[in-house]
């Protein structure tokens, strides 16, 4: 519990989450806000007018970042709060979301008691989180923490050959204000934990100590397309079933580590044509950077056996490589004292899933609140996190910045 006694409205954080979570709805359930589409558009519309509405001065970044920021008693680094509302193709309405709607919950509910806090808070819903559409993951935060240039940034491309400065023009968020200029105190992520191990062991907050890195390559096996029904096996150079042997190397060498196959896509993806050509993902995650490099030089060189045994021409390119991350010791402390002074059962522990609080830990301190995915679901419109588990995080939430945003 926090020294005023606050607490959140969860029936209010709910109903934003519900009222965000309806825009880029999916039939059958789950939300569709791939970066930069227009239900991202839709859903950033609704963020920037809860914001106004809040009272909170909105700041857009060139790479659509955007930024509300609530007056403290003192002029100085504020302490933000933040996540992405962006999801994969069909995910849940919790991924990201959660974390900038409750920030927004924490500042109303201090505007509903007159809270002024000492330092300056700011609610933060960061540009193309999940890299689903481009890549590389986390863009927006990585931008805004100088470890990507801007015209980089800008220039990605999608798979289906859109340039993100374009598409962010064309959804209006193309905003005036400089990645980077705002060096928070201190930053704190809540996030749901989108794996099992909370739920697991019955534990209702994650302390989390940090995240684990993460490698994505592209490979692409080129071979020659050819008649399904007259080409013998012995003259093929098939590029999907090379594709297919790279997915099994995977599974076969992280062992207990995690990789996966996500996106594989022969062409001419006939069914009556051996594939000429072949293109597949490689994500590879480890706590371990030693062990993370020693799983993609692993992959790295079964691709090249598959290929040659195959006749096969081979090229691969890297999609994002972040290396592991520790949080801010501090802040981790917080969090598990905060869980402890409301009573909930906690544990310390590492994040599978990358987040914007690994880049901002770049220029902050930095840190994680973790609630239950039931059945460990996630980026799948299942997700789902039982309603005293999200109300726990975001009280969660509001001690540690009430605490953070105390002048020393
Ligand atoms: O890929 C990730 O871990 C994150 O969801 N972008
Ligand atoms: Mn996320
Ligand atoms: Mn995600």
């Amino acid at each position: 519990m926090n020294g005023r006694g606050l607490s959140i409205d969860y029936a209010r954080l709910a109903g934003r989450i519900r009222e965000l979570g309806a825009v880029g709805a999916l039939e059958g359930g789950g939300v569709g806000r791939l970066a930069l589409s227009d239900a991202d558009r839709a859903g950033r519309d609704l963020l920037v007018d809860w914001m106004w509405a809040l009272g909170l001065d909105v700041e857009i970044d060139a790479i659509g970042n955007i930024f509300g920021w609530r007056e403290g008693a003192e002029i100085t680094a504020p302490v933000m709060t933040g996540s992405h509302i962006d999801s994969v193709r069909a995910g849940g309405m919790l991924d990201g979301a959660y974390g900038v709607l409750a920030g927004l919950e924490v500042v109303t509910c201090l505007n509903d008691h007159a809270v002024t806090t000492d330092k300056p808070l700011v609610v933060a819903a960061f540009t193309n989180e999940e890299g689903a559409r481009f890549h590389p993951d986390m863009m927006g935060s990585l931008v805004h923490v100088g470890g990507m240039s801007l015209s980089d940034a800008l220039d990605t491309r999608d798979t289906a050959g859109l340039r993100l400065g374009d598409e962010l023009t064309r959804i209006g968020y193309a905003g005036g204000a400089t990645p980077g200029a705002i060096k928070p105190a201190a930053f704190i992520e809540l996030h749901i934990e989108q794996g099992p191990i909370l739920e697991a062991e019955g534990i209702r907050i994650g302390a989390v100590e940090g995240v684990q890195g993460i490698s994505w390559r592209e490979y692409v096996f080129q071979g020659q397309a050819n008649h399904a029904g007259t080409t013998p096996m012995r003259l093929r150079r098939d590029a999907g079933l090379a594709a297919a042997r790279l997915a099994v190397a995977v599974a076969d060498i992280v062992a207990e580590q995690v990789g996966t196959v996500g996106e594989i896509e022969p062409a001419p993806n006939l069914v009556n044509v051996v594939p000429g050509r072949a293109r597949l993902t490689v994500d590879l995650r480890n706590t371990d950077e030693a062990r993370l490099q020693e799983a993609e030089a692993r992959v790295a060189r079964a691709a090249d056996e598959i290929a040659a045994a195959a006749d096969l021409g081979l090229e691969s390119r890297s999609l994002a490589r972040f290396e592991p991350v520790a949080f801010d010791a501090a802040i981790v402390d917080s969090v598990a004292r905060a869980a402890e002074a409301r009573g909930h059962s906690h544990r310390r522990m590492p994040s599978g899933a990358g987040h914007d609080a690994q880049m901002l830990a770049r220029i902050a301190p930095a840190g994680m609140i973790f609630v239950p995915s039931i059945a460990g679901i996630s980026h799948n419109p299942a997700e789902h996190t039982a309603p005293e588990d999200l109300e726990a995080g975001a009280n969660l939430l509001l001690d540690v910045m009430l605490e953070l945003a105390e002048a020393p």
